[in-house]
């Protein structure tokens, strides 16, 4: 069976690949995603400058393993390293098999831009392989800070701004751009977030749902205190609990959006069935973040080969026999 997909026209020899976030900050833990079964490399969040995130504690994992939360806070080395061509290759190998993608995440509009442009001049100069850039519009965890993705007024413009970029204003991209989508729940908020996305298809390839449930709270009952220091502890909720809000924002997504936008899943994946349950849900990929944190990248082996496993259960000898079939009752 071939669990190869085309993701924003860039081939992936997996369709489940690495979330941005966790082990993915330096070339020495993204050569080990490299070396997997994931379809792509995808750095972690960057800003302009490098920067060292919140105080400890910031992460934590539920002892049954459903629930992790993180108030990170965007530790990251700065974008001039995930573009760098030592970065990359130390992160690739010398001839490398699969894509490599970035990550921004800036502080405001102006970062953002001043990335992209980065990435644009870096992407123009030949000097690396950059398949795709995946702007964040749902970092839940910066003091001071909403998630953009909420704020639809900020959305808008962002893209807006964006897509006045010269890497964007010719008849095609200079790269393909994703946006990493924060968890909605109430229909008109998908409605207005999908039809911000279509209103700027020109410019955007995919849209990946979810990143984390931010503002989530965790306590500690021993020391009758938040299990994270940040932001009074609240935090980004991820994991299998947020398994089912993200079955349904793909869902959603994939009903809301053009169809020149792809989807990619992510939220809660552990497992090949998990993966299989987002493409019928009409995920074109899979990403996976926190199973990749607490198992590690052998993680990537593994639900590669239970969907391999599946899909020739049912009889499916490719990702598009299933993709977005997901059946209605009568
Ligand atoms: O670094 C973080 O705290 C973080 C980011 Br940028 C994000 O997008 N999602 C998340 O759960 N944590």
């Amino acid at each position: 069976v071939d669990i190869s997909v085309t993701l924003a026209g860039v081939p992936l020899t997996s369709c489940v690949y690495n979330a941005s976030g966790p082990r993915t900050g330096s070339s020495a833990a993204m050569s080990k995603i490299a070396k997997s079964a994931s379809g792509g490399v995808l750095a972690k969040s960057a800003t302009i400058a490098s920067q060292k995130g919140n105080d400890l504690p910031r992460t934590w994992h539920e002892d049954n393993g459903k629930a992790s939360l993180n108030s990170e806070g965007l530790p990251n080395s700065g974008i001039d390293y995930y573009i760098d061509p030592k970065t990359i290759s130390e992160t690739m190998g010398e001839s490398p098999t699969k894509p490599y993608m970035v990550s921004i995440s800036g502080k405001n509009i102006a970062d953002n831009l001043q990335m992209l442009q980065k990435i644009s001049s870096t992407i123009e100069s030949g000097s690396v392989n950059i398949a795709a850039v995946e702007l964040n519009l749902a970092c839940p965890n910066i003091v001071g800070k909403p998630t953009i993705g909420y704020d639809f007024e900020q959305m808008e413009d962002v893209m807006k701004q964006v897509a006045s970029l010269p890497c964007f204003s010719g008849s095609k991209p200079l790269f393909p751009l994703g946006v990493k989508m924060p968890p909605y729940f109430d229909r008109p908020h998908f409605e207005m977030a999908a039809a911000i996305l279509n209103k700027y298809k020109h410019i955007v390839s995919y849209a990946a749902s979810i990143n984390t449930i931010g503002n989530a709270l965790a306590i500690d009952y021993h020391a009758e205190m938040p299990v994270i220091r940040a932001k009074g502890g609240f935090a980004g909720l991820s994991g299998p609990a947020v398994k089912y809000t993200a079955l349904a924002n793909v869902k959603q997504m994939r009903e809301l959006l053009d169809n020149s936008i792809d989807v990619v899943g992510a939220g809660g994946v552990q497992t090949g069935r998990d993966a299989f349950e987002m493409i019928l849900c009409g995920a074109t990929a899979v990403q996976v973040g926190t199973c990749h944190w607490t198992e590690g990248p052998g993680c990537f082996d593994r639900i590669c080969d239970e969907l391999k496993a599946i899909m020739k259960d049912k009889g499916y000898g490719n990702v598009e026999d299933f993709r977005g079939k997901l059946k209605e009752w009568s």
